[in-house]
């Protein structure tokens, strides 16, 4: 049967949700939703679906499925109504800008006793690191996980924007390939008006140690993951992406942003999405995934701060999320 799905947000990723979502079968794109009027009108002539500039509106009318890719402060309050409204929820992450919008969805989730929302953690569709996922299955005990994360914003962002729409994808791929997160060490390099680059080291609760060394502005968008395990190693880099990386002078070319790098994996998790809202529950990154990341940026914030070691303070999983946090 046809799914009816709303996309809020009609920014870069809304837009890129709404045309992926158009070329799905069995999808009917029911209207775009954007609070600046410029953004709403744009989308109403591509998109030809009704565009309204209210969200709560379009969040509240009830879907099989509703897309949120609004600004990060709006995600929690939004699915929040979108659930109420009894629809199924792809949230771009994060799932909050803060811990105590994370904490309301998981409680209304769990209240309701169904995973109902999926977070946009898209990586865990990526093909490169679902072939590290699959291989370090029969590589024995992990010791180690190497995340590089670079990215070519001209535009300084604050800290605490950094670490919550940056880190928080490297941060899920940790707790997806390695478990739950005991400790984080952060040190940064600033540039005025944000910071320049960062370097964060992980302890797991499996002793397994982790760092996500991050770059906010260099030469090009680029995401690697490298495992070192009891028996073996394994990375995500293909091997013909160049050695020398400089800016215009790539081997291969390599884009400015995360839309080309991970095209296969968006696509891949929209119509997994798509396809899930056919079973009576959520599957992909959970809300509980939003809620951990999240109470691990905070950390990463704090050891910021302060120049010292934080420790991550994480309750137990309610039994419903357990299946998928265990590694
Ligand atoms: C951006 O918001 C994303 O979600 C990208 O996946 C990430 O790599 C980038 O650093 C963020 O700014």
């Amino acid at each position: 049967m046809t799914k009816r799905v709303a996309v809020i947000g009609a920014g870069g990723m809304g837009r890129f949700h709404a045309e992926t979502l158009r070329r799905i079968p069995g999808v009917e794109l029911g209207a775009v939703c954007d609070v600046v009027p410029e953004a709403a009108e744009r989308a109403a002539v591509d998109f030809e679906v009704p565009v309204t500039i209210d969200p709560v509106a379009v969040a509240s009318a009830g879907w099989d499925g509703v897309v949120i890719a609004s600004p990060d402060e709006t995600h929690a309050e939004l699915t929040l109504t979108a659930l109420d409204a009894g629809s199924r929820v792809l949230c771009e992450k994060p799932l909050s800008h803060d811990l105590v919008g994370a904490k309301r969805v998981v409680e209304r989730e769990v209240a309701g006793g169904v995973r109902r929302v999926q977070i946009g953690f898209m990586r865990q569709y990526d093909p490169a690191h679902v072939a590290v996922a699959h291989q370090l299955e029969s590589l024995g005990s992990l010791h180690y996980l190497r995340c590089t994360h670079r990215n070519a914003n001209a535009h300084a962002r604050p800290p605490t924007m950094v670490i919550v729409q940056s880190l928080v994808h490297d941060i899920h791929t940790i707790h997806w390939l390695g478990g739950d997160i005991v400790e984080v060490d952060a040190r940064a390099i600033p540039r005025p008006g944000g910071l320049l680059h960062v370097l964060v080291v992980l302890k797991l609760s499996s002793g397994a140690s982790a760092t996500i060394e991050f770059s906010d502005k260099t030469y090009a968008y680029e995401v690697e993951v490298e495992a070192t395990a009891e028996n073996g190693m394994v990375m995500t880099s293909a091997p013909q992406r160049p050695r020398l990386r400089v800016a215009g002078e790539h081997r291969t070319p390599i884009g400015d942003d995360w839309f080309g790098w991970f095209a296969d994996a968006y696509e891949i998790q929209d119509r997994a999405w798509v396809a899930s809202l056919d079973s009576s529950e959520a599957s992909g990154p959970s809300a509980w995934d939003g809620l951990r990341a999240q109470v691990v940026a905070e950390a990463a914030l704090a050891s910021l701060a302060s120049g010292d070691k934080a420790e991550v303070e994480l309750e137990t999983a309610p039994n419903m999320y357990e299946e998928e946090t265990k590694t």
